[in-house]
């Protein structure tokens, strides 16, 4: 089974949607084996978007990612990672489509509310970035047979 890593960001929180993309995710059928809210530090932000240091929305893109709190996620299930980007939509909520996070829900490319890892090695690196082996948990739902022949 694949993960991703899935990080509600600090508009998302504020605008008080957590419960509204946790049900999407678990609504299509993939399972979370990681949650926490928390306030990240400068350091974890600038290493998280580190791929991004040189391009001019770096500064105010890390800014924004510390204002406020954060929920960091990890979900679980087969085709996750693509899965969620297509759940998520595009970067720019204005041309998400309609039906995704940021097409149902954001105007702006510097408020797109949430975060997923865009591929298999992203999303290895940013699990083990935010969360320590102890605090996901490997666990069946009863709906697995349900959602997997
Ligand atoms: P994504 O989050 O869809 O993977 P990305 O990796 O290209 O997009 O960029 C990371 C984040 O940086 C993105 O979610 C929002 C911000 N960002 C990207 N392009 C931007 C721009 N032109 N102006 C302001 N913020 C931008
Ligand atoms: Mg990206």
């Amino acid at each position: 089974m694949e993960r991703t890593f899935i990080a509600i960001k600090p508009d998302g929180v504020q605008r008080q949607i957590i419960g509204e993309i946790i049900r999407r995710f678990e609504s299509k059928g993939f399972t979370l084996v990681g949650l926490k809210i928390m306030q990240v530090s400068r350091e974890l932000a600038e290493q998280h978007y580190a791929v991004h240091k040189e391009r001019p929305f770096f500064p105010g893109l890390v800014n924004f990612i510390i204002s406020a709190p954060l929920v960091a996620m990890v979900w679980e299930g087969e085709g996750v990672i693509a899965s969620a980007r297509k759940l998520i939509g595009a970067t720019n909520p204005l041309t998400a489509e309609p039906g995704t996070i940021r097409g149902d829900f954001g105007v702006s490319v510097g408020r797109n509310l949430i975060h997923g890892s865009d591929a298999p090695e992203t999303a290895a690196e940013e699990i083990k970035l935010w969360f320590k082996d102890e605090e996901l948990v490997s666990w069946q739902p009863a709906s697995t047979p349900w959602l997997y022949e």
